[in-house]
């Protein structure tokens, strides 16, 4: 298995850092941030080269692909389109797509901001198959985005846009909250699972919550028989889900719950 950490659980971290600490401690890969002035792509290239890092995938910023505001969903179009474009720059194969992170009910109606979501997604496919990219659509829970929570919701939407550069996103901090059945949530997904996001059940590193990681998590990726890489997002302890910027030791904690991640997963990769 290959496992790599998104960017944005260090913070405003530099990346010569971020890049030594996930190749320190073992890492393969990184999920990147995608801001591409904060992370232009050939200096980013050179830096995660240097240590043996791939680019996994590409985290979006916050913008709203189904918002009923035609200028607010053109500039989530437009920044998509850009993330593909920097992608292809930096030699990475896939983005992240997922609902405005906050917005947790619909302003129109829900069926319409679906149907706008789908118009959306099925634009910026048809970008990513002329690049030969791929696209994740990730499921959040209901706390952070009223679209696409669940593994079935996100079946039958990529299964509607119909591009096979369309897949899906599971991540387990996300399913602990609307998943009935996690193993049941990865067979859902199945073929199309396009990446794979952990942390445990309170964003915490992998083994510090109660997500059954070995026989509901791992095994069932391993029956699906993904391929992808596992990408730990978790976030030290305390309020505000969205930053490890927490306090005076925020690094040191994120440091200690990136660490913990990848050594329980493989810990429980070599007890398979
Ligand atoms: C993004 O991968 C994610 O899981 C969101 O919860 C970020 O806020
Ligand atoms: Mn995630």
């Amino acid at each position: 298995m290959r496992y790599g950490a998104c960017s944005w659980i260090l913070g405003d971290t530099p990346l010569p850092e971020v890049a030594e600490l996930l190749s320190g401690l073992g890492y393969d890969g990184i999920e990147l941030f995608g801001d591409w002035e904060r992370y232009p792509a050939r200096r980013t290239q050179h830096i995660l080269s240097d240590h043996g890092l791939s680019v996994f995938s590409l985290t979006p910023e916050n913008v709203d692909l189904a918002h009923p505001g035609s200028e607010i969903r053109k500039a989530a179009r437009d920044y998509y389109l850009r993330l593909l474009d920097y992608a292809a720059e930096l030699g990475s194969s896939l983005i992240s797509c997922h609902g405005a992170v906050g917005r947790v009910s619909a302003i129109a109606r829900q069926a319409q901001e679906e149907h706008l979501l789908s118009e959306e997604v099925s634009a910026l496919s048809e970008r990513a198959e002329a690049l030969g990219l791929r696209i994740a659509l990730e499921g959040l829970n209901r706390y952070e985005s009223h679209l696409l929570n669940t593994a079935g919701a996100l079946r039958s939407f990529a299964d509607e846009v119909g591009s096979s550069a369309v897949g899906i996103l599971l991540d387990t901090y996300h399913m602990n909250i609307e998943e009935e059945n996690l193993a049941g949530a990865i067979r859902t997904a199945g073929r199309d699972l396009f990446l794979f996001h952990v942390a445990d059940s309170n964003r915490r590193a992998v083994g510090r919550g109660h997500i059954p990681f070995f026989s509901d998590v791992l095994r069932e990726l391993d029956q699906t028989a993904y391929t992808g890489p596992i990408v730990v997002e978790c976030t030290a302890p305390g309020p505000d889900p969205f930053t490890t910027m927490k306090g005076p030791d925020w690094y040191e904690q994120t440091f200690d719950e990136v660490q913990k991640s990848i050594r329980e997963l493989r810990r429980l990769e070599g007890a398979s």
